[in-house]
């Protein structure tokens, strides 16, 4: 097939570009390498020495032969190149990746909220009216969250982005609804995509567009069979208070004797799933499409919940680290349940990578080999949900640290 992978030079957008070459696949990266400029933003880089997008192409080519092509481009400001794109390669399908995906970036500041919600609406509404109006049929493979259900312990097991609901009407009658399952982000980038759930379903309804949107929790770990061919190809690993993700975070804490991060009390409940089953999800999701005329198709791509306590505890049995509860910068429930059906990509085929097989590996293999590459300065998160959370950690000399050590 021929596949346009949007976003494709990211943390999630790389491996999965790999993997689908790697299959025989047409494979198309377009990326306007906003990530890497955020780096320089931020001032600071991946813990793996990630190359550049040349680089990691040619390397690809050296060792497997296959060629994946490349397009510079940004999908939320330039529709005439996407559009002519899409009309020049007539991908079957495409793989969107291409969004600001850390909620405490996009809570930065009002340019930061700002910059979120223009990139990621107008790249996501852009990719849908190109399709439209190239008069493709490709299937749109869209990289949503679990976020999108926020987490308010309502006790239900959180269905496949569905929820039927029974209402009365005028005469009595109880008429029954299928809605998408009501949205609750905890973050702006978080309420982006809760738009774009609302751009899938009336493009659906007006244009018979094909989306699979996979609502995927936090990935963790760093490489997959096709990025550990060769060190050019190696996958990035962030771990900066922005766009760390919280057990990658960890991970690398253990390896260079950081305490290990907890916000307030750990009892937040999350979704994971590992890189490599992330790249799978996706080849799944690839070959099982909707058919032209059927609703949105909405899995739930995750692997295993947990605690954040008890994935710190676990980190911290496994490699000695000690572990601290800091101020959480976040406004979120202190504690939640989670439990979310998965029975979709588990039914199409998927064998989760467990937690218990990968972390260790993950230890040793990278946030140690590549600890000299962290700066410490970076770790700490500084992105502050409302003005009182920040005022409430500042100064920290007269007020105290608020930081607890669990012996
Ligand atoms: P990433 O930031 O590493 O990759 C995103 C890529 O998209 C980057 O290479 C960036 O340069 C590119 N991009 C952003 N805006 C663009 C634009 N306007 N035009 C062209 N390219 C653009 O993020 P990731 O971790 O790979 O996440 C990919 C997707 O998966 C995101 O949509 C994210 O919301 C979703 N997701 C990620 C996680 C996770 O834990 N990493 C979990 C759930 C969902
Ligand atoms: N957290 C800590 N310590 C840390 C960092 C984070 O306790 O050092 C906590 C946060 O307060 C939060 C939880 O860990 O309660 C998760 O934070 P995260 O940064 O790992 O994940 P999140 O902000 O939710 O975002 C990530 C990805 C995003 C994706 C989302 C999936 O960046 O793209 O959509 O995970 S989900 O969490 O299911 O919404």
């Amino acid at each position: 097939m021929r596949i346009l992978v949007l976003g494709g030079d990211g943390f999630c957008g790389w491996p999965t570009s790999l993997h689908l070459s790697m299959q025989g696949h047409a494979v198309t990266v377009v990326d306007n390498l906003s990530r890497r400029n955020i780096d320089n933003e931020l001032q600071v880089q991946s813990l793996t020495p990630i190359r550049s997008i040349t680089t990691r192409l040619g390397a690809w080519k050296e060792i497997t032969g296959r060629i994946i092509a490349y397009e510079r481009l940004d999908v939320a400001t330039e529709y005439d190149r996407l559009l002519n794109l899409l009309r020049a390669r007539r991908p079957h399908v495409i793989v969107h990746f291409a969004e600001q995906r850390a909620a405490p970036y996009s809570m930065k500041s009002s340019w930061h909220k700002r910059y979120t919600v223009n990139n990621n609406l107008n790249a996501t509404n852009n990719v849908l009216a190109a399709i439209v109006e190239s008069g493709l049929d490709a299937h749109l493979v869209h990289l949503g969250t679990m976020g999108v259900y926020g987490y308010s312990s309502t006790g239900v097991r959180l269905p496949e982005g569905y929820l039927t609901v029974k209402m009365t009407a005028g005469d009595g009658a109880e008429v029954e609804q299928e809605i998408l399952y009501p949205a609750n982000p905890g973050s702006i980038y978080h309420m982006t995509k809760t738009q774009d759930q609302l751009f899938f379903a009336f493009y659906n309804k007006n244009d018979e567009a094909r989306i699979t949107d996979l609502h995927q929790g936090i990935v963790w770990g760093t490489q997959t069979r096709e990025t550990r061919l060769d060190e050019r190809l190696v996958n990035r690993f962030d771990y900066d208070g922005d766009y760390g993700t919280v057990l990658n975070r960890f991970l690398m804490q253990a390896a260079i004797d950081y305490p290990l991060t907890v916000h307030g009390s750990g009892g937040q409940t999350r979704a994971f799933i590992h890189i490599q089953d992330t790249v799978r999800c996706i080849e799944l999701a690839i070959e099982n499409p909707p058919a032209r005329g059927e609703r949105v198709k909405i899995l739930n791509q995750l692997t295993e919940v947990h605690r954040l306590i008890d994935l710190a505890k676990l980190v911290a049995e496994l490699t000695g680290a000690r572990v601290e509860h800091v101020p959480n910068p976040r406004k979120e429930a202190d504690a939640n349940d989670l439990e979310a059906t998965n029975a979709g990509l588990l039914g199409l085929g998927l064998k989760p990578t467990t937690l218990r097989e990968g972390l260790l590996t993950e230890v040793t293999d990278i946030a140690r080999r590549y600890a000299s590459r962290c700066d410490r300065r970076r770790i700490p998160c500084v992105s502050h949900w409302t003005r009182d959370i920040a005022e409430a950690e500042r100064p920290p000399a007269r007020q105290g640290s608020g930081r607890r050590t669990d012996s």
